[in-house]
Parts: structure tokens; C-alpha cells; sequence
């Protein structure tokens, strides 16, 4: 059974066997969480992302998957990225979203992760609209098949944790 839990703040004062990355396909860093991640992890972990660049994912990491690295300096052992969809209007795209949290949770199993601290992939500069961000996201960590013990999500503002305590409700 995993235990979904929730906090509000930021996610690279977190403690964890691992933290997900909202990354992009280039896995070479960005703004939002993905570049207070890299600020925070320090060079190793864009350093373990260039090597992912030159072997595995010379082509990028596809949408809706993730992938592991170190965690540098931060408070865990394991960062994993993960690619979330840009929000669409005109396009469901809510299975790469919902494969986000299910990928991730693959890689944490293949890790032996236990505690897992996610952010609410693709609701900054992707635009996915948080209350229907926060139903995927609760759906899919429910359902997925799962070792992880604890799955945290880590809402940056109160709208944001409120929009994923309504679906724990
Ligand atoms: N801790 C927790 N949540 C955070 C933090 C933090 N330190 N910083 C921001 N958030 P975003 P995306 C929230 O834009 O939408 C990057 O440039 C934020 O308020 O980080 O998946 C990547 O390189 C929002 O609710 O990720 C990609 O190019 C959520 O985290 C692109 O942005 C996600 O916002 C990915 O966009």
C-alpha cells in the first residue's frame, strides 16, 4: 500500500529516497523546478544528465517517461526526471500526464525507492490547468502497481495544495 501525502513548499528542501524532476526531453535544465533542482543538486546531476544525452537519450527523453540520475547535494539519493505534456486544448494528453507518475514510479521500484517526492508536473511553464493536473496525478499514483511506500506530492502555493487535497478528500 502506498501512502499518498502532501506538503506545501519546495521541493529541494525535501528529504527523500528520491525527488521528480519536471524536466524537459533535453534533460539539460530549465526554469521552474527543474532549474531549482539543478541549482540546488549541483553540477553532478547535470552531469549524470549529459551522459544520459550521450548514450540512452541522444534523442531526448520522450514525453511521459522518466529516467533516474544522482541526486547531488540534495537530500536524496536519486533525482528522476520525467518529461510531462504540454497542456492542450485541443488534444487529450492526459495518459502522458498520467504517465509521468507511473513511469516515475517504475524507475523508483527498479531503485528500490521507498519515499518519493513528486511536484505537480506540467502546471508551471506547461500550463496544465492544477485542478485537473492534481485528479491525473492522484489517479495514477493510486493506481500504479507500486513498492513505493510514501508518494509526496509537494505543491509549491496553497491554490496548488488545495487543488490535490480536494482529491484526497
Ligand atoms: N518546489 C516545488 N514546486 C515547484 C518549485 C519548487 N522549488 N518550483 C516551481 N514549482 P514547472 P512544468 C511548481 O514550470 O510545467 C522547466 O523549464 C510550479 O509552481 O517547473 O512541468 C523545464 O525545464 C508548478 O506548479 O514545470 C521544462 O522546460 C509546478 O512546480 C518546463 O519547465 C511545475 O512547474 C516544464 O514545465
Amino acid at each position: 500500500m502506498t501512502t499518498i501525502t502532501l506538503v506545501q513548499g519546495d521541493i529541494t528542501r525535501q528529504s527523500a529516497d528520491a525527488i521528480v524532476n519536471a524536466a524537459n526531453s533535453s534533460l539539460l535544465g530549465g526554469g521552474g523546478v527543474d532549474g531549482a533542482i539543478h541549482r540546488r543538486g549541483g553540477p553532478a546531476v547535470l552531469a549524470d544528465c549529459r551522459a544520459l544525452r550521450a548514450s540512452r537519450y541522444g534523442k531526448g527523453l520522450p514525453t511521459g517517461r522518466a529516467v533516474a540520475t544522482t541526486a547531488g547535494d540534495l537530500d536524496a539519493r536519486w533525482v528522476i526526471h520525467t518529461v510531462g505534456p504540454v497542456w492542450s486544448a485541443t488534444e487529450d494528453r492526459s495518459d502522458l500526464l498520467a504517465s509521468c507518475y507511473r513511469e516515475s514510479l517504475r524507475v523508483a521500484d527498479e531503485l528500490g525507492a521507498r519515499t518519493v517526492a513528486f511536484p505537480a508536473v506540467s502546471t508551471g511553464v506547461y500550463r496544465w490547468p492544477m485542478e485537473d493536473a492534481a485528479r491525473i496525478a492522484v489517479a495514477a499514483v493510486r493506481s500504479a502497481p507500486t513498492s513505493v511506500e510514501e508518494a509526496r506530492f509537494v505543491l509549491f502555493d496553497e491554490r496548488a495544495y488545495e487543488a490535490f487535497a480536494a482529491q484526497l478528500r
